[in-house]
C-alpha cells in the first residue's frame, strides 16, 4: 500500500515537515534492527475523531522499550499528547499512528548502549490493510512454512523491528504463493498468529485464540476483541490451537490495529465454515465498528479525542 505523505513528523520532541524526518545510515536501528514501535488507529467520530487505546499503546511501547533496555527520555503521558499532537498538526480526522523508538547514531557493534535512543511519531491515512474487500468478504491464508520465533529468542511480547524479520517472511511466502496473508505456527506446531494479526477460531458457538505463551504479540484489538466477545456472553478460551483445528473451523478472523478485523475466508485452500464470513465474525465486527465510529457510549474508556 503506498504511503500517502501527511505534512509533519514528530521527530524528538519538535514537528518538522514529512520530507526532512531523516536518520544516518549509521544509525543503530538500521544495522541491528533496534526499533520498538506501535500501531494504532484514530477514527472519525460524530463527536469528533478519537484515538483508540492509546493510553494501552504507549504503556505496550514503554513496555517493549523495557524488555530491550531502552530508557524513552520522555513520560508515558508526554508520548501520549505527543501522539495527539501530531495527528492534530497533521489535520487529519481518520488516520494510522505510528511511534517508533530506536537505537540511532552514536556507536558501531552490537552494543546498543552507546547509542542514544530517540523516538519519532508519525501519523497518516491509511486505509484496509488486507485491502477494501477483505473487510466485507475475507481473505484467503496459508499456514506459513516459516515458524514464530521460539521463546526464549526474539521475544515475541516486544513490539520490535526485528520481530517483523519473521514477519516479512511469512508475509512474502504467503503472497508468492496466491494468499493474502500467512498463518505462522510455533515450534511445536501449534498457531500463532498471522503476520501482523492475531487469529481468533470458532467451532460450534465457542471462541478460541491462542494464549499469550504462544510466542505472539499481547494484541490491543485481541484483548478489546475477547472483552466484546464476553459482553456477548460467548465464551471464549484462551488455548493452544492445533494446526488442523484451522481446517475445522467454522468461523476464523483476523484481529489488528490495521486490519481490524478481517474474516478469513480459506485456509491451505479449504473453506472455512460456508466460505463467507460467519455469523459470530460478523457480529464482533459490527460490535468493534461501533466502538470505533462512536455509535456506543464509551463506557471502557477506550477512546481518547483528539480536538476536544
Ligand atoms: N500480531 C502481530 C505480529 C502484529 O504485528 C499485530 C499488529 C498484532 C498481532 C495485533 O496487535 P494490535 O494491533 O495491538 O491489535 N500489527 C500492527 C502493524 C502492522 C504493520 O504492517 O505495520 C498493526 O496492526 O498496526
Amino acid at each position: 500500500m503506498a504511503l500517502q505523505p501527511s505534512k509533519s513528523i514528530w521527530f524528538n520532541g519538535s514537528l518538522i515537515p514529512w520530507d526532512e524526518a531523516r536518520i544516518h545510515v549509521l544509525s543503530h536501528v538500521m544495522h541491528y534492527g533496534s526499533s520498538v514501535f506501535e500501531g494504532i488507529r484514530c477514527y472519525e467520530q460524530p463527536s469528533g475523531s478519537a484515538v483508540f487505546r492509546l493510553e494501552d499503546h504507549i504503556r505496550r511501547l514503554f513496555d517493549s522499550a523495557r524488555i530491550y533496555r531502552m530508557e524513552i527520555p520522555w513520560s508515558r503521558e508526554e508520548v501520549v499528547e505527543a501522539c495527539l499532537e501530531t495527528v492534530r498538526a497533521n489535520g487529519l480526522n481518520s488516520c494510522y499512528i505510528r511511534p517508533l523508538v530506536y537505537r540511532g547514531y552514536g556507536s558501531m557493534g552490537v552494543n546498543p548502549l552507546p547509542c542514544p535512543v530517540e523516538l519519532m511519531i508519525a501519523a497518516w491515512e491509511w486505509g484496509a490493510y488486507l485491502g477494501d474487500e477483505a473487510l466485507e468478504n475475507g481473505v484467503d491464508v496459508q499456514v506459513s512454512t516459516w515458524a514464530r520465533m521460539a521463546p526464549n529468542t526474539i521475544p515475541a511480547m516486544a513490539k520490535a523491528g526485528a520481530n517483523y524479520a519473521n514477519a516479512q517472511l511469512v508475509k512474502m511466502e504467503a503472497l508468492a504463493n496466491g494468499f493474502a496473508e500467512g498463518v505462522v505456527l510455533d515450534v511445536d506446531g501449534f498457531v500463532c498468529e498471522g503476520s501482523g494479526e492475531n487469529i481468533f477460531l470458532v467451532r460450534e458457538g465457542k471462541v478460541f485464540t491462542p494464549p499469550l505463551g504462544a510466542s505472539i504479540l499481547s494484541g490491543i484489538t485481541r484483548a478489546s476483541v475477547i472483552a466484546l466477545l464476553r459482553e456477548m456472553g460467548l465464551e471464549v478460551a484462551q488455548t493452544k490451537v492445533p494446526r488442523e483445528a484451522l481446517y475445522l473451523a467454522d468461523e476464523l478472523f483476523f484481529t489488528g490495529t490495521a486490519a481490524e478485523i478481517t474474516p478469513i475466508r480459506s485456509v491451505d485452500r479449504l473453506t472455512v465454515g460456508g466460505g463467507k464470513p460467519g455469523p459470530i465474525t460478523k457480529k464482533i465486527q459490527k460490535a468493534y465498528l461501533s466502538v470505533l465510529r462512536g455509535e456506543t457510549a464509551d463506557s471502557r474508556g477506550w477512546l481518547h479525542p483528539v480536538y476536544a
